[in-house]
């Protein structure tokens, strides 16, 4: 099958915006710089990457009949946000488990933003202690038990969608939206940036624009930006799920190693805590663009780009396309560093 056979639920609003962003590109005096904004995709609270991933997801979920999607992240995780969004909006039931993924004591960081926003949409979001790891955990598994007990019929979401069969789907069918994309605009992007913590965003491009590489013969790199900060483990996954995805859609070969490149640099020593290159980044961002980017995962991969830019890494004749991937509403939580 390739990747238009697979069911897609809509969620997102269609193709996300593709903006040049003129004023940063101007402040670095490099590389032209473009943004591809997934914070806007949805008219679902606020959208984000996983809502596309959830679109690849959906018919699976309608088709088991379960009555309830359960997830988990941390207390800020914007992905059981979009789960939450999605449960509403099907008319499911949603029980996240909500872990201490960040050492950040913010007295409000497990009340506003994110969690807010799941509680509102009716998600049962409990805490739980335990710290960051972006791999299948026993307080989910218990999650799903607990909702089995009670008579409900759970639909098990891993963390950030990723170790889920189709959690590649949405972002494979991305780098063909953004060649539609590129031949309406008249401009051709030869390097991607995007930020990688469980994977599946950056595994689906890698698999999408492999096989956009071998119908059109058009090269182009697709670098991730780990905000992890548990970099085997990432680049381990990353690797794991484009290899799924590829053989999902058909790809017909092995994924070379130049394809699958998870940049480390940025991400500080903390998964969820901002580094000097975060705050200029997300400063310049906001400032130059108006355009917003958050501590935990976009103004890493911002920062990423802008030094890549400015190092030359990415040619003077380049045009880089960002992928904004969300996570605004964490910004709440993290309100101590702007005070
Ligand atoms: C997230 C993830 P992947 O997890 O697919 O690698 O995406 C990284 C990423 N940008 C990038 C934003 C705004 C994100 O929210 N968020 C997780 C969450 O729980 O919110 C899965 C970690």
């Amino acid at each position: 099958m390739s990747i238009a056979d697979f069911p897609r639920y809509p969620l997102t609003f269609g193709p996300s915006p593709v903006q040049h962003l003129k004023r940063l590109s101007q402040h670095l005096g490099g590389a032209q710089v473009w943004a591809k904004r997934e914070d806007v995709n949805s008219g679902l609270a606020f959208g984000g990457n996983k809502v596309r991933k959830l679109e690849y997801i959906v018919p699976d979920v309608l088709a088991t009949g379960a009555d309830t999607l359960v997830s988990i992240g941390g207390y800020q995780s914007n992905h059981t946000r979009q789960v939450a969004a999605v449960a509403a909006h099907l008319g499911l039931k949603c029980r996240l488990v909500q872990e201490k993924w960040v050492p950040w004591d913010d007295p409000v960081n497990d009340k506003v933003g994110n969690i807010l926003l799941s509680r509102m949409m009716g998600a049962d979001a409990r805490l739980d202690p335990s710290g960051f790891d972006i791999g299948l955990r026993d307080s989910w598994k218990d999650a799903l038990a607990e909702v089995e007990a009670a008579g409900g019929q759970p639909y098990p979401i891993p963390a950030g969608a990723s170790e889920h069969p189709l959690g590649g789907l949405g972002f494979a069918n991305w780098a063909f939206e953004v060649a539609e994309q590129e031949k309406q605009l008249g401009v051709y992007f030869d390097t991607i940036i995007v930020c990688t913590v469980t994977g599946s965003t950056h595994a689906g491009m890698i698999a999408g624009f492999a096989a956009l590489e071998d119908l059109t013969g058009v090269k182009r790199r697709v670098l991730g930006i780990d905000a992890s900060a548990t970099l085997a483990k990432t680049r381990d996954q990353v690797g794991r799920i484009a290899r799924h995805t590829a053989e999902l859609i058909e790809l017909g070969r092995e994924l070379r190693d130049d394809e699958i490149t998870v940049l480390e640099g940025w991400a500080g020593e903390l998964y969820g805590i901002p580094v000097e290159s975060t705050m200029n980044a997300i400063a310049l961002g906001a400032q130059l663009e108006a355009m917003i980017t958050d501590p935990v995962y976009e103004g890493k991969s911002l920062a990423g780009l802008i030094d890549l830019v400015r190092s030359g890494e990415i040619a003077r004749d380049s045009t880089v396309l960002y992928a904004h991937l969300g996570g605004q509403p964490a910004i709440n939580a993290y309100h101590s560093l702007w005070t």
